[in-house]
């Protein structure tokens, strides 16, 4: 448990709480507003959701270290953050989703144990810092992805300073090879968007972990180990699980050992514009827009749009993707792999005067969005169908 007065030095002066809808404060718990994400393809770090199971550690990053557990003698070392900035440095712009991003679609449906969310906990950064491969392999790891060190399942663990709200620390891990194949890009980050991380998203260093959920990168990195079996941890173990629908509060202990620890996102997409709040004027032309994402390096091949119910779908332009903001024209990296959101728009040439604008977007493993939800006890992973029902603007249109 975490006492009320663990709460007392929270970073509030790095908070534009303008641009969010804070959905509790102890823990900071806050999604972006919606209109807010679409401005730009990589988000401002002022406009970035925040989501903590926690109060902020105040680590000085002078006297920062980090716990490295790799394999054999000498496998265990204690790194800074000046070591980590004398390995190779890199960059990758990826978009961080939490699982629970849309949990309010089922809480709609029945209640869910978990932070109430729209679609404001996803948002593209450039993040930048050492790869946690350099890391291991200092640290004895074979990099060899055909070592036969990697017949055997192993997994990477990261645990966090500071104190979490349902186990001793914040923990989680996820599998070795993952983290080893280069190509994934796991970085220990230390930077955000151009500038070192702020507290609220893991100063001095995190995990990134393109691709995976939220829930597996890791802030205020206390310890990185590699081990057996995953973690044990509450978050690892007892959260972050998509449980059938005959789960709940009362027998989910029955079911959490018998379902996988979530990995890769899903396909997902959201309307960002019109926001929740904002109200069209019927008869008038109007652009939509919102982003769409997948996770594991899938490509967001195309995103649609119906205004009919979902009887048609028309296809949005994507405006904003990674190979446009890198300035290549090439729709693929060489690696076939995508870490970061699209945005997208679509024109609509006269608002009609009742209107439902739906989003779904496909993947390049032929994956789209369920038409309806399927309820889960820990509301994680909702990407059906995105629905918005703006208010239209009532008498005559502005000037
Ligand atoms: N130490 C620690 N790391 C954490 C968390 C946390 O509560 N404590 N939350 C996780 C979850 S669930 C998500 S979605 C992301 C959110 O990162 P952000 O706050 O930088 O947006 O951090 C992850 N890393
Ligand atoms: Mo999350």
């Amino acid at each position: 448990m975490v006492q009320p007065e663990a709460y007392a030095d929270e970073p509030w002066g790095d908070r534009v709480e303008a641009n969010y809808i804070v959905r509790s404060r102890e823990p900071f718990n806050a999604e972006a507003r919606m209109d807010g994400l679409v401005d730009s393809f990589v988000t401002p770090t002022e406009r970035h959701f925040r989501r903590n199971h926690g109060p902020i550690p105040n680590i000085s990053g002078a006297e920062w270290t980090m716990t490295v557990h790799g394999v054999g003698a000498g496998g265990a070392r204690v790194v800074r953050l000046g070591d980590l900035a004398r390995l190779p440095q890199f960059e990758v712009v990826a978009v961080l989703e939490c699982a629970g991003n849309r949990r309010d679609g089922l809480q709609a449906i029945k209640p869910v144990n978990g932070v109430t969310w729209g679609a404001g906990t996803a948002s593209n950064a450039r993040w930048g810092g050492c790869r946690l491969r350099d890391v291991l392999g200092a640290a004895g790891v074979p990099t060899d992805l055909c070592d036969p060190f990697y017949a055997t399942s192993r997994h990477v663990e990261f645990a966090a300073y500071g104190e979490s709200t349902d186990d001793a620390h914040y923990a989680s891990s996820i599998p070795l090879e993952w983290v080893m194949n280069p190509l994934n890009m796991v970085l220990v980050a230390t930077r955000m968007n151009g500038l070192p991380l702020l507290r609220d998203h893991g100063f001095p260093a995190r995990i990134v972990a393109p691709g995976i959920i939220g829930a597996r990168w890791v802030k205020w990195l206390k310890y990185v180990r590699v081990q057996d079996s995953e973690s044990t941890c509450f978050y690892q173990k007892r959260d972050y699980k998509i449980l059938p629908p005959i789960a709940n509060g009362a027998n989910c202990d029955e079911f959490w050992p018998r379902f996988p620890a979530l990995m890769e996102m899903n396909i997902q997409s959201a309307v960002c514009r019109p926001a929740p709040d904002e109200a069209l004027q019927p008869g008038r032309p109007y652009t939509a827009r919102g982003y769409a994402l997948s996770g594991g390096g899938r490509a967001v091949d195309r995103v649609e749009v119906s205004l009919d119910g979902g009887a048609t779908w028309a296809l949005a332009d994507v405006v904003a993707n990674a190979a446009a903001a890198a300035g290549s024209d090439r729709d693929r990296d060489w690696s076939g792999r995508h870490w970061s959101w699209v945005l997208w728009s679509f024109a609509i040439a006269s608002v009609p005067p009742r209107c439902t604008i739906a989003c779904r977007a496909w993947d390049s493993g032929g994956n789209t969005q369920p038409a309806e939800a399927t309820w889960n006890y820990r509301g994680v992973m909702n990407n059906s169908v995105f629905r918005v029902t703006p208010r239209m603007a009532g008498g005559t249109s502005r000037l």
